[in-house]
């Protein structure tokens, strides 16, 4: 799998605003962000969509889920809620091939999403 961006934060090639980490899984504040908190949660093992995940890294997308609840929690969004996504290829909206959970809290979120 080719290298991309993500990659590079993980490895503390390029800087990123890192806001969480554990064994498994990095979060950093997403540049463009699209709400007022709006941070991804990359594995460190980088996976490039969800298409690519299999029942080996069940695990894995588990730890990445309960990340992103637990940095929400811990920043105080527990009871007014957030939401997280993940894209997947062209259509779902994916730019960067290293699976990544968006969590975008602090507004109202719409539904659908465009
Ligand atoms: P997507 O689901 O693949 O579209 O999300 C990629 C996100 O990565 C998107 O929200 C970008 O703003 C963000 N991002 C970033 O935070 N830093 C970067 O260097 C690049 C993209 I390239």
């Amino acid at each position: 799998m080719s290298d991309t961006i993500f990659g590079k934060i993980v490895r503390r090639e390029i800087p990123a605003d890192i806001v969480y980490e554990n064994d498994d899984v990095l979060a950093f504040r997403d540049l463009n962000p699209q709400a007022p908190v709006h941070v991804l949660f990359v594995p460190k093992r980088a996976i490039a969509t969800l298409n690519d995940a299999t029942a080996a890294d069940a695990e894995l997308l588990g730890k990445l889920l309960l990340a992103a609840a637990s940095y929400a929690k811990s920043q105080g969004f527990e009871k007014e809620g957030y939401r997280t996504v993940v894209n997947c290829n062209e259509q779902g909206g994916q730019t960067v091939f290293h699976l990544h959970v968006h969590l975008l809290a602090g507004r109202r979120m719409t539904w659908p999403p465009g």
